[in-house]
């Protein structure tokens, strides 16, 4: 006898708070990325004066002008590593330019270590003929936002990268865990009756000419054959259970971030399904008041390569999500794998925090926390393509993430069978 109503009774109850709108393209800035940078800057300052702190900062031109003992917020131009000894950054505003000296007799050493290019961050220092002498940086940073009352005891799945179409999809894996939703396999029964959402985080399918050869590596060389192929096994899918999904780099969508929702012209079936909910990237949603914060995470690339200690593990994965809410930045790095829209309002800036902030891309699955915000990413259900195994990026297939929405407790279920 069960008291308490399965998923099935429940209704969905989806808030969308942000998500780009396929009108965003035209929205391009005609002065390239001078608004968005600028943008940027307003947004992550503004966070960062609102938090007490920081309430006496000056611009770096009146820093220049008049400061001996200051603070300024910008973006970080450039970052030289002088050995051991220092690091100098360059900092701009509206304003100008000033260079910031992090000596390692300074406690804002370590810190130093970890700024990453064009992402905004406070310096409090003294300036000597117009250089800053860092005596600390402070990042925008962020903490969970206090928990919903009466959240239903429903659950959330969480899953990423299945790439449809690809010679490496692991099929029977992906209808294993399909098979357990609708109840037909003896694991964590009880947590099978609570769910009432599935969120994927990107690359749905494999797409095609999304990189040189992948033709040798795909099943499925239409993108309209793959999108059909995926809407015919998420139909498998009980209907009480709601797909809420989002584009990644191999997806029909504009190949920058942030991503529009996926072309419905190739994505017919899926649009027609009435309990999938298609969405762009970055997507901030609320689930009974549970604040999700899913993107693809194509940037994870850049941040991996720059962020000392991250790497393709699960550690170096967590850490580097860690690092993105701590700059409140999707995307902090321009000019690397990610390209970016030029759009007059930076949508990759964590303005509201999260309860949980979801992930995929890299095909490790990790999870973690920061500040009381729950850090997931979702690994992949597809195998080792060549590339990956250049990389040494070993991907963990078949992993989903089952978040329990009352209490934000986290089951790791392995549904991979490559048998
Ligand atoms: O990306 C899966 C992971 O593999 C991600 O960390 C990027 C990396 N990857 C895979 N193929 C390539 C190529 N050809 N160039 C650069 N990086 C790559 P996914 O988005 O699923 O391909
Ligand atoms: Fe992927
Ligand atoms: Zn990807």
């Amino acid at each position: 006898m069960r008291l308490i109503p399965k998923a099935s009774e429940y209704e969905e109850e989806i808030r969308v708070l942000k998500c780009p709108q396929q009108d965003i393209v035209v929205k391009a800035s005609v002065d390239g990325f001078r608004e968005y940078f600028l943008d940027r800057l307003r947004t992550l300052r503004r966070i960062m004066l609102g938090r007490g702190d920081m309430y006496d900062v000056r611009s770096i031109a009146e820093a220049k002008r008049e400061g001996e003992h200051v603070k300024i917020v910008g973006l970080v131009y450039d970052k030289r590593v002088l050995g051991k000894s220092a690091i100098v950054l360059t900092l701009e505003d509206e304003t100008g330019m000033v260079d910031v000296v992090v000596t390692n007799a300074s406690r804002a050493f370590v810190k130093a270590m970890d700024v990453l290019n064009d992402s905004c961050i406070g310096i409090e220092g003294r300036m000597k003929n117009g250089t800053l002498y860092a005596e600390d940086i402070i990042f925008p940073d962020i903490k969970a936002p206090p928990r919903p009352h009466d959240v239903p005891d429903l659950s959330v799945v969480l899953i990423s990268d299945l790439h449809v179409g690809s010679k490496m999809f692991f099929e029977k894996s992906f209808r294993h865990f399909i098979k357990w939703l609708k109840g037909e396999v003896d694991v964590a029964r009880d947590l099978v009756d609570t769910v009432k959402y599935i969120i994927i985080a990107g690359d749905l399918v494999d797409g095609v000419g999304i990189y040189p050869g992948q033709d040798k590596e795909l099943l499925l060389s239409s993108l309209y054959k793959q999108y059909e192929t995926l809407s015919a096994f998420l139909s498998e899918i009980p209907d009480h259970i709601e797909i809420i999904v989002i584009p990644g780099n191999h997806d029909a969508t504009v190949h920058a971030v942030p991503y529009v929702t996926i072309f419905r012209e190739y994505a017919e079936p899926l649009y027609e399904m009435p309990n999938v909910h298609v969405f762009g990237d970055p997507l901030f949603i609320e689930l009974h008041g549970v604040k999700f914060l899913i993107s693809h995470g194509r940037s994870l690339d850049d941040i991996i390569s720059a962020l000392p200690g991250a790497s393709f593990s699960q550690e170096g994965i967590i850490k580097s999500m860690r690092h993105l809410l701590k700059v409140r930045h999707l995307a902090p790095i321009y000019g690397g794998k990610t390209p970016i829209i030029p759009l007059d309002k930076d949508f990759l800036v964590i303005d509201e925090a999260p309860h949980v902030f979801h992930m995929g891309h890299v095909h490790v699955y990790g999870v973690g926390s920061y500040k009381g915000i729950l850090l997931v990413n979702t690994g992949t259900w597809q195998g080792q393509t060549a590339y990956q195994r250049t990389m040494g990026i070993e991907p963990t297939p078949g992993v989903v993430a089952v978040v329990r929405l009352s209490d934000m407790r986290t089951s790791v279920l392995n549904f991979h069978n490559p048998a």
